[in-house]
């Protein structure tokens, strides 16, 4: 059995962590513009004015902007059948609100496209992945507006009737569950919100101080269901063929221990994380235990109305993506091990190595967690979006790159999604992320590596954007090339 032929394989970026040009071509800011970097100990912070001393990451990042045509070039040398890539809705609509797109940033990505169909290449395009102009945080309030929805649906249907004979597979927002996840930068990030007096104040603020309240955030998240809903629903309009996903930062949960308490914890948690978020986009309804999760967390719900209801049911998801990092352990013991790192969030599970930014190594949990989506979600093919190991790479004098760690991370997981198809999971695509090192969104830093290709980009500003492959790219050459058999 293995990997059927027609399996998609590729990488997979976000605008805003690889085009850089960030005002280029009539761009308008987007949140990830407004952010700083910092590292595994040190949270990321919001900095309201642009600041011309500063060191905003994402303003350059790797420049795919101007070296699009190479990198494409390098993943079809490595055989890519895919390659997921976000429009940043700053350059269609570089206020959110405009009248009129943007032809400069269409051109763009029919230029980009083009690119991917000159090599055979699918494009797999999200159509947010936090790239939220910054107009709509400070104008609209963001996606607690219902006003959001309407803009987001005209900009998807933009980029929908533009590009309906260049692109088949669309997902709407990227990991529309962060805000689920408590990390403190959802809301800003997947929701483009942000308290008033904090997007006035003139310091800088780390990401995990904003202040958030809990009743805007789920009502902005029901607003993005129902965009997203909306979008699928005139996406189908416009092309019958087209595929249209949902996105999750899959989260999946361990007990640390068979206490039926920790059991019940997890279970709680792996609900409130992942399947609320996608119980809502694949079943088109919500599920009863967000109800009492309302309830306990002194949530009123009426923003549910007959017609959203309505809307979420004609708008279901054609599959569901996700992206694959970690595992976590939870239990109810308060003495229990934390791990440490950035977005790690759950407690030192006694099985697994963890990577340099705390994210556990788990194989055998993406196997466990394809089987576990497949039996809750069993008519919709799934996708592995995201999967990848962010590690500090060591450049050799010749150029080199031995990065023999992440090629044991990608054997080992990929070799769990050949078992997970012979379980019988419909499995339909994997892609990488960051097969080009780009900058990281949790972070920031360049110096968090992913990539089969290097950058030579680093934290302070330095680096002339050249590229070079890593060992690993000859690699993951050859597992697609022997359509995943050869893993060696
Ligand atoms: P970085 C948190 C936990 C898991 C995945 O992350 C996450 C996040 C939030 O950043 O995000 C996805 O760059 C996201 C990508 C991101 C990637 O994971 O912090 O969709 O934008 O770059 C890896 O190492």
């Amino acid at each position: 059995m293995g990997f059927p032929k027609n399996f998609l394989w590729g990488g997979a970026v976000a605008a805003n962590q690889c085009e850089g040009a960030y005002l280029e071509d009539g761009k308008g800011l987007c949140v990830p513009d407004m952010l700083l970097g910092g590292d595994v100990n040190t949270p990321r912070t919001f900095l309201p004015k642009n600041d011309p001393t500063a060191f905003y990451p994402s303003h350059e990042a790797i420049d795919f902007y101007h070296h699009y045509k190479e990198d494409i070039a390098l993943f079809a040398e490595m055989g890519f059948t895919v390659f997921r890539l976000s429009i940043n809705w700053g350059r269609i609509f570089p206020n959110g609100d405009d009248e009129t797109p943007n032809e400069a940033g269409l051109a763009f990505y029919d230029s980009v496209f083009d690119e991917c169909k000159k090599y055979g290449i699918e494009p797999l395009v999200t159509l947010c992945h936090y790239e939220i102009p910054w107009n709509i945080v400070t104008k609209y309030g963001g996606f607690k507006n219902r006003k959001v929805i309407d803009l987001f649906v005209k900009y998807a249907t933009t980029c929908f009737k533009r590009y309906k004979d260049k692109v088949k597979y669309w997902l709407t927002f990227n990991e529309i569950n962060i805000g689920m996840m408590g990390f403190g930068m959802g809301d800003l990030y997947g929701l483009g919100m942000m308290d008033e007096e904090d997007i006035h104040s003139d310091h800088r603020i780390p990401l995990n101080q904003l202040k958030a309240n809990r009743q805007q955030t789920m009502e902005a998240l029901h607003n993005e269901f129902v965009a997203s809903a909306l979008t699928v629903k005139a996406g189908h309009e416009i092309n019958p063929d087209f595929m249209i996903g949902n996105m999750i930062a899959q989260s999946t949960v361990y007990p640390l221990s068979p206490r039926p308490e920790d059991m019940l914890l997890a279970q709680k948690e792996e609900r409130i994380r992942n399947f609320y978020c996608g119980d809502v986009q694949v079943r088109g309804e919500y599920p009863s235990y967000a109800y009492r999760y309302f309830e306990e967390n002194g949530i009123d719900p009426s923003f549910i109305t007959e017609e959203d209801k309505k809307i979420l049911k004609e708008g279901t998801v054609d599959m569901y993506t996700f992206s694959y990092y970690m595992t976590n352990c939870v239990s109810i013991d308060p003495t229990a091990e934390k791990i440490g790192g950035n977005m790690s969030m759950g407690l030192k599970n006694p099985y697994l190595k963890a990577s340099d930014w705390g994210w556990t190594i788990d194989p055998k949990g993406l196997r466990y967690t394809l089987n576990e989506l497949h039996d809750r979600y069993p008519n919709t093919p799934l996708m592995v979006v995201e999967n990848g190991f962010g590690a500090f790479d060591q450049v050799e004098e010749d150029g080199s790159v031995h990065d023999s760690y992440r090629i044991d991370y990608f054997r080992d997981h990929i070799q769990e999604m050949k078992e997970a198809i012979e379980d019988g999971v419909p499995l339909i695509g994997y892609t990488t992320w960051g097969p080009i090192d780009l900058v990281s969104a949790g972070t920031g830093q360049y110096a968090k590596r992913y990539g089969f290709i290097y950058v030579n980009r680093h934290d302070d500003g330095t680096g002339d954007f050249s590229r070079s492959r890593k060992d690993s790219f000859a690699w993951y050459k050859k597992v697609i090339a022997s359509d995943g058999e050869d893993l060696d």
